[in-house]
């Protein structure tokens, strides 16, 4: 078995930036940094808010800077969020804020959920999630006297071990609003990378074929047969977080990692070490050497972005075209030319050529190509063609050479007929302080840095800025444990230890700690769990239980 890396994915956004900009009389974030993370949607925002008095309700454990232009501010503990929206769908129920008229017409399952957010009243919220219960009702009136809302999610509500069923919170609140369907409302999940929808789209996902046809449904599998002639396996495969504990226990022995850094992104770095050094065989496709590239057989140099021709699709489910600006450098090759040059020798080495399957060939000359197999194969892309895409992109589902694009899903029907809302119980995450580990670790990013690194510790003008990773507490247990900004730290959780530098913030409440990803010397990954949300497969990242404690500054060696 051998696997292929690809980025965590969640969902699609519903409506567009500019809708959302425009037409939305309130915002619920949640989870979302979202001015340090999606600053040109933070920016917006913030313009809605300050320019014509739309409302904004953040709920996030930490002070970050779009908190500051919120009408209400919920400091949810890390690990709570099902609790915190129970708590105000159990206000709207009571108090009949909520939209009885699109319940009534375009969902199902109301009762059930009436009856298991009937237990959530404001105080038993309270309780679970440290948001005083007034401040539980006020956000309920808020969203409710202020339509067409919109909520935005990122990290903060998919990496838990609850991740899928954050998400189906999330979907609770906006359809009980009567916010589905409607320009200024949705479920938005702000995407990550620049391209990881187009990933998903493009088949990057263990399940699905393109724009998510199913492996498993025997129609889809038929059409990709009679187009790609022989293949070798028909089921799902592995996620990432799956392909490495397979790899630890011999059942995974080859991996090809293409665009990733596993030892800086991946949870539990010792453990990923361990599972990375089990393999027989792993081939790192990249721009740059990182933290992973040492421990493969093969490396295979790609191109950056300004180098190379194609498509990225953006988080609005925007499709639009990368355009080569500088050449190759030192001998790099696009990566769809890598692939395209491994998969004729693969196919040609096991036997896989067939005359009569008109894309079995693999022989590509250019992006474009690719495309317009994605088109024949794929009905919600196959009026992509690159000619309509040259200017401003079009947004998928665009089934025809015709179709305009479709900017807000679910209008008028959500794709399964009725919406369907989920009853949920609030859960606790996987791992929580105790004695021993006292503290709550909750990591992420910041504005200045990307990932692991690799591309933005490259920048001198970044790196001037914002130099070393550090380890973000509160004023009073700083004050408690004779820590100042600028000591050294050791924080530890069971699987490992980090010695950074401290900085004591008022961004955090005492027993939070927040430390990034994004340096190796500090690498919050060498703490976090690598227990999964078992549908989404996601780590959680958001949730570690760890110490602290004040270390003597290392004598300089002469
Ligand atoms: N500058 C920069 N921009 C980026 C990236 C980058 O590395 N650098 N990465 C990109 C990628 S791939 C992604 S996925 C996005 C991520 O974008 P975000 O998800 O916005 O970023 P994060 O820092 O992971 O965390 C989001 C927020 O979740 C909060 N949080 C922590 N625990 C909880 C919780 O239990 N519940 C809730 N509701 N919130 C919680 C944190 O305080 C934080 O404010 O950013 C993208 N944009
Ligand atoms: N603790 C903690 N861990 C996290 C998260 C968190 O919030 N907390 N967030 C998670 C999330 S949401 C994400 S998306 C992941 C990100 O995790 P990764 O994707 O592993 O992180 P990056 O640093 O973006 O790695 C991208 C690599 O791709 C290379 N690269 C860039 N452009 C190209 C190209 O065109 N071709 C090729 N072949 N290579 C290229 C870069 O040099 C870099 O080494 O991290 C996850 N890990
Ligand atoms: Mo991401």
């Amino acid at each position: 078995m051998t696997g292929l890396v690809t980025s965590f994915g969640s969902g699609a956004m519903t409506n567009s930036i500019a809708d959302i900009a425009n037409d939305a009389q309130s915002y619920f974030i949640i989870g979302s940094n979202t001015t340090e993370q999606h600053p040109v949607i933070g920016m917006k925002i913030r313009q809605a808010v300050k320019q014509r008095g739309a409302k904004l309700v953040v709920a996030d454990p930490r002070n970050i800077p779009i908190s500051e232009f919120a009408t209400l501010h919920l400091r949810q503990k890390p690990g709570s969020d099902i609790a915190l929206i129970n708590g105000i769908m159990n206000v709207l129920i009571a108090e009949n804020l909520y939209d009885a008229e699109f319940v009534a017409s375009r969902t199902e399952n109301f009762d059930e959920l009436k009856d298991k957010v009937a237990a959530y009243t404001p105080e038993a919220a309270a309780e679970i999630t440290g948001v005083p219960a007034d401040d539980i009702r006020e956000a309920a009136r808020i969203l409710s006297s202020n339509r067409p809302g919109a909520l935005l999610y990122a990290m903060g509500i998919t990496q838990h071990t609850t991740g899928h069923q954050n998400v189906m919170s999330c979907a609770n609140l906006q359809m009980l609003l009567g916010n589905m369907g409607v320009p200024g409302g949705g479920v938005n999940p702000l995407r990550g990378q620049n391209n990881v929808q187009g990933a998903c789209d493009m088949g990057c996902l263990p399940n699905y074929y393109t724009a998510y046809q199913r492996v498993a449904d025997e129609a889809a599998q038929a059409k990709f047969k009679a187009a790609w002639g022989k293949v070798g396996s028909l089921q799902n495969g592995l996620t990432v977080t799956e392909m490495l504990p397979a790899a630890e226990h011999g059942k995974l022995r080859a991996l090809f990692v293409m665009g990733e850094n596993p030892m800086m992104s991946d949870p539990d770095t010792n453990h990923v070490r361990k599972c990375l050094e089990s393999l027989d065989f792993m081939v790192v496709q990249e721009i740059l050497p990182n933290e992973t590239t040492p421990l493969a057989d093969v490396i295979l140099p790609g191109v950056s972005f300004a180098e190379k021709e194609g498509t990225f699709t953006n988080s609005e489910r925007r499709v639009q075209r990368v355009r080569q600006v500088i050449p190759p450098q030192g001998g790099a090759q696009p990566d769809y030319w890598i692939l395209t040059e491994l998969g004729k020798r693969l196919r040609a080495r096991l036997g896989l050529d067939d005359a009569a399957a008109p894309y079995a060939a693999w022989n590509y000359t250019a992006p474009e190509q690719v495309m317009d197999e994605m088109r024949a194969l794929t009905p919600s892309y196959a009026g992509m063609a690159y000619p309509r895409i040259e200017e401003k992109g079009l947004q998928w589902p665009c089934p025809t050479l015709e179709h305009p694009g479709t900017p807000i899903l679910h209008a008028g029907k959500f794709a399964r007929g009725l919406g369907h809302f989920m009853a949920l119980d609030w859960q606790p995450p996987f791992e929580q302080p105790d004695e021993e580990y006292p503290f709550v670790l909750t990591t992420g990013r910041v504005l200045y840095h990307w990932h692991g690194g690799t591309m933005s510790r490259h920048s001198e003008g970044l790196l001037g800025i914002y130099p070393k990773g550090k380890v973000e507490l509160s004023h009073a247990d700083a004050k408690r444990l004779g820590i100042a900004s600028g000591d050294l730290v050791e924080v530890s959780s069971r699987r490992g230890q980090v010695v950074a530098e401290a900085e004591v913030t008022d961004k955090n409440e005492a027993g939070l700690i927040f430390m990034t990803f994004h340096f190796p010397d500090a690498a919050a990954n060498l703490l976090t769990v690598r227990a999964l949300d078992p549908v989404g497969k996601i780590p959680e990242y958001k949730v570690a239980a760890v110490k602290i404690r004040r270390i003597e500054q290392p004598v300089p060696v002469a």
